[in-house]
């Protein structure tokens, strides 16, 4: 039985290397072409001294280029960092120096936006670029394409066990700075079989892949799950609603799609402009948010076809799913994946509660990761001493085993399938000089489900901010999918007794102004 889904995939690499895997822009692999190309960059990566269970980040669009540094970076012995495109200075600076990156796999822009930083990463000492680079760029720069050449294709070198680290997955607290989930190859291996097995994913599925890769959702459910079940996938730069839907409608040999409710909501307001309805798929998948009852219906009368929605987080991979053969209940998130356990328990008293009843979301089993990364007190935190990982998700099972989420015990604002930490932002233009208090929160929105709303006091004694130039404060600093869609301008927040902010009040009053 393999240890990591790195073997899974060599062994049926070796075995069939013919087989049609991974499509992209016109270019075509096969099994053992990119088996060949992963070796190569393994050996490559290992000549220029990656040693086992040091960290490669990648900070890379989708692409083959990531799949081949994703794979070839364990199979190297080494640790994969996973950070989202849109990061900017602030998030990049503390994942790569957090997790003590020794070399990161980008494009020009990545290597743009990494070099004002240099100072701060002294672990970091080259980059892999997909594309040429700034001639400015402070590190020793080897082209993608080069260091390939460097390596040996037919390299054969030593696999992962199941208790190495094989990705850090960045994503924060209430704190506001993201901690790294430490996934071991077997709970990735753990997770995709569970996964593989309840959707009946086999090796005549193909998928069309236009989620980023460096998330849980396209990486870990679409891509592994392409790898382990021997099937392929259509991968896309990013998501364009009229192309994934006119590839829907044309191509024949797709039998799934995964998408957050974002994407379901585009495509089905593109099919009603357009005219073109998609065929039926074996498959459709949605999660990483919650999907509306509407959406579900609004899918089912363009696709035809039943949405299968289900539940998952960084730390944990897939938590639960509705069933395949049976009912896919709109409104939940289905029931445990086999081999995997879930339960809610009263938030104050942690015992389990009857069916029925709203708690915290607690889940246990093989596909939990093994902590945060250098962060012994978070990983205490998080755990009770049954191994019950706390998901900091609200909801309640029903009578029939399916789980529904209510609501979040920490503060998150999920907007188009990204996470936005309200702290995190609220720290961001805090700092701007005409803001005096800030308190930032999440309201619905009809395309990404929520927005960043920004309520702010303006410092007496500067000149009254602009809510544009609060805007830019945040799009220079961080993630652009974080800055605020709205600024409103208060003289005082609300606070209780204790000082503490009363969001629910500003909640109450904003969406009464909507
Ligand atoms: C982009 N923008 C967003 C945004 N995405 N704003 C708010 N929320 C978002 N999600 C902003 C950009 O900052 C930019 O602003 C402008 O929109 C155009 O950027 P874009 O990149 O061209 O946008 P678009 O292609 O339309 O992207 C929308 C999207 C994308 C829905 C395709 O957000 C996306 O791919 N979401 C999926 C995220 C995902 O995979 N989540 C899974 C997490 S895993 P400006 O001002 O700069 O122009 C997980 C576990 C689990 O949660 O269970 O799966
Ligand atoms: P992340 O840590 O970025 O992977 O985000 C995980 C969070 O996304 C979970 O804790 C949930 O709050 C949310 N989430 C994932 N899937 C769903 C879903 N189907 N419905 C509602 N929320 C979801």
């Amino acid at each position: 039985m393999a240890s990591s889904l790195l073997e899974t995939f060599l062994t049926r690499a070796r075995q069939s290397p013919e087989r049609h895997v991974l499509d992209f822009e016109g270019q075509r692999f096969s099994a053992g072409q990119l088996a060949g190309h992963v070796a190569a960059f393994a050996s490559a990566l290992q000549r220029r001294g990656l040693k086992p269970g040091e960290r490669v980040a990648l900070f890379l669009e989708n692409s083959p280029a990531f799949v081949i540094a994703y794979l070839g970076t364990w199979y190297a012995g080494g640790v994969v960092v996973l950070v989202n495109t849109q990061y900017r200075q602030v998030e990049l600076g503390h994942i790569l120096a957090d997790a003590g990156a020794r070399a990161c796999v980008t494009g020009a822009a990545g290597a743009a936006e990494l070099s004002p930083l240099k100072a701060s990463l002294p672990t970091l000492e080259w980059l892999v670029t997909v594309e040429p680079s700034p001639a400015s760029v402070p590190w020793p720069t080897v082209d993608f394409d080069a260091l390939l050449t460097e390596g040996e294709a037919t390299a054969s070198l030593p696999l992962p066990t199941g208790e190495q680290l094989a990705v850090l997955g960045y994503t924060s607290g209430t704190t506001g700075r993201s901690k790294g989930a430490m996934l071991l190859h077997r709970n990735l291996l753990a997770n995709v079989r569970a996964v593989t097995e309840a959707w009946r994913w086999t090796e005549k599925d193909r998928l069309l892949l236009t989620l980023p890769l460096f998330h849980t959702h396209g990486l870990m459910v679409g891509l592994h799950g392409t790898l382990s079940s021997g099937g392929s996938v259509d991968l896309r730069r990013r998501f364009v609603a009229s192309e994934a839907l006119a590839a829907l409608q044309e191509d024949t040999s797709l039998t799934m799609f995964f998408g957050v409710p974002t994407l379901y909501g585009r495509l089905v307001e593109e099919a009603r402009r357009s005219g073109l309805r998609p065929r039926a798929l074996r498959l459709l998948v949605s999660g990483s948010a919650p999907l509306s009852p509407q959406l579900f219906h609004n899918v089912e009368e363009t696709f035809g076809q039943r949405i299968l929605e289900r539940y998952g987080m960084t730390e944990t991979l897939m938590n639960t799913t509705n069933p395949y053969e049976g009912e896919r209940r709109p409104g939940t998130v289905g029931m445990p994946y086999p081999g995997q356990e879930a339960r809610v328990v009263d938030v104050r008293t942690r015992q389990p509660l009857p069916a029925g009843e709203t708690g915290e979301i607690e889940v246990r089993g093989p596909h939990v990761f093994a902590g945060y990364w250098q962060r012994p007190d978070a990983t205490a935190e998080a755990f009770d001493p049954e191994g019950w990982f706390r998901t900091g998700d609200l909801g309640l099972r029903d009578g029939d085993g399916y789980f529904q989420i209510t609501g979040r015990a920490r503060e998150l604002i999920i907007s188009g399938g990204f996470n936005v930490y309200p702290r995190e932002v609220e720290e961001v233009l805090a700092s701007h000089p005409t803001v005096a208090e800030v308190a930032v929160l999440g309201l619905p929105d009809p395309d990404f489900g929520e927005q960043v709303v920004a309520v702010v006091v303006p410092r007496p004694d500067s000149p009254s901010p602009d809510a544009q130039a609060l805007v830019d404060h945040c799009k220079d600093r961080l993630a652009s999918f974080k800055k605020p869609r709205r600024v409103v301008f208060l003289d005082a927040l609300p606070r209780n007794a204790l000082g503490k902010v009363q969001k629910h009040l500003l909640r109450e009053r904003l969406q009464a102004t909507v």
